[in-house]
């Protein structure tokens, strides 16, 4: 049996349509009811509905919802030293990172007498998802920890499933306690949204969910940020990898970096653009060697039966299609990387030249792994600090600011047949000319 990916040769740009498409997106009706029912138990029961749900859905006993301080002191020793060692220099580097997306900007006088400001704020309560499942992602909240911690949020909450003990990862809870976040909420699903959302005894409500999830919890977020209030990172859909490689990529990496989006999720999306017929077998080779060794290729091959390899003629239709594919990673396995690099209008997150995998975003070199997917790489940016943050604009204007901007406010506020906006700048005005005119 072979596993590749659907192959294409030379399509014509005007037949892209379909192969630039993701799988209809599983928005079921009935995921979409299954969610509001939770929502409206969380809503009636708080934490009884958690713990219930809990042992419906994660077949977990949880008696205490909440993390307690001796668990979290525990979780370093249960650690092992190199992942710990490992986990600190991922923690470094992506903190490098964020701490470089802060920027103060100085006040502007954009006219005399009218000075304008902006002030970081964050986001004050913020929620972070962390999936459990088969493989307890402890990488995302170091990506979503990291930032938050680094924005100064007062209050994070975590909410991550419990295993079937009733406990949570180690490793979750040491990447906590790394960060100080101590509000750990055994709870996953739609039903740690709907807290989130909605607040319980245990789980403080919050201002803003991020994190990534299952179908549910991506249902979960749409319906909390469409009826609560509360604010979402971005859309979510499964993870993609787009491979563009021309004649000098190494196959085996290529083959490599297929595989390691593909054993996310049997909906893992997986591209291969090349303009190398060799390139093209060669890879197909490799990647039915890799997977026959992978533990996860039984998910890994599933999604790569959904994928595509597309054969087109050179660099130029290569970033075109990329472009309009908009991938969440973006990896270009060429010779020249930074000729293409500085053509891409549409992607997450790029990897440049054929020694940088996308695993390494995915853990430790500093960028964020929290990025859009689906297409949403045409108008939305990754996580990063101004996720977490607020910019509040202020201003101030002194008397001779008030005199000089009084004019063109008045005249366009009459403009609008807005009066009371005129006015209120017009008695400013006025004041100051009486208090001009008095001896
Ligand atoms: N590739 C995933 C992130 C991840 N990979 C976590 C490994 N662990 C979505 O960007
Ligand atoms: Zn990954």
């Amino acid at each position: 049996m072979t596993f590749f990916m659907q192959t294409y040769r030379f399509p014509e740009p005007a037949a892209w349509g379909p192969l630039l498409a993701r799988p209809a997106a599983a928005e079921s009706p009935a995921v979409a009811a299954r969610v509001q029912e939770i929502f409206a138990q969380v809503a009636v029961s708080g934490d009884d509905a958690l713990r219930q749900l809990a042992q419906e859905l994660d077949k977990a006993a949880v008696a205490d919802l909440r993390v307690s301080a001796a668990e979290l002191a525990a979780a370093g020793a249960l650690v092992p030293a190199a992942l710990q060692a490992a986990i600190r220099q991922a923690k470094a580097n992506i903190e490098t990172f964020h701490a470089a997306q802060r920027v103060v900007e100085a006040p502007v006088e954009t006219q005399p007498g009218v000075r304008c400001w902006r002030r970081s704020v964050p986001v004050q309560r913020v929620g972070l998802y962390v999936p459990g499942g088969s493989a307890p992602l402890f990488s995302t909240l170091l990506m979503l920890g990291v930032p938050a911690r680094l924005a100064g949020c007062p209050e994070i909450v975590v909410c991550t499933p419990p295993q079937a003990d009733g406990t949570v990862s180690p490793v979750i809870l040491f990447v906590a306690q790394l960060l100080g976040i101590t509000t750990v909420v055994k709870a996953g699903g739609a039903q740690a949204v709907a807290a989130l959302a909605l607040g319980t005894a245990s789980v403080p409500a919050v201002d803003k969910i991020f994190g990534p999830g299952n179908r549910y919890v991506t249902a979960a977020k749409q319906l909390a940020a469409a009826r609560y209030g509360v604010a979402i990172d971005m859309p979510a859909g499964p993870s993609e990898v787009l491979v563009v490689a021309d004649a000098s990529a190494n196959p085996a990496f290529v083959a490599a970096d297929l595989l390691s989006q593909a054993e996310h999720g049997p909906d893992s999306q997986v591209v291969l653009l090349t303009d190398s017929e060799d390139i093209l077998s060669k890879v197909q080779a490799e990647v039915e060697t890799q997977l026959a060794a992978l533990p996860r290729r039984d998910v890994a091959a599933r999604a790569l039966a959904e994928s595509r390899a597309v054969l087109l003629p050179g660099p130029a239709e290569l970033l075109d299609f990329s472009n309009q594919y908009a991938p969440e990673h973006l990896i270009l396995a060429v010779a020249e990387p930074e000729a293409l690099a500085a053509g891409v209008t549409n992607a997450g997150s790029v990897f440049l030249g054929h020694l940088t995998p996308e695993a390494v975003g995915d853990y430790a070199s500093g960028t964020n792994h929290t990025l859009p997917t689906s297409g949403f790489a045409r108008q939305y940016s990754g996580v990063s600090l101004d996720s977490f943050v607020k910019k509040i604009t202020y201003q101030r204007l002194t008397a001779a600011g008030v005199q000089a901007l009084a004019p063109v406010v008045e005249t366009m506020a009459e403009a609008e047949g807005l009066h009371a906006h005129a006015r209120a700048v017009a008695l400013r005005r006025e004041s100051l000319e009486q208090a001009a005119l008095a001896p």
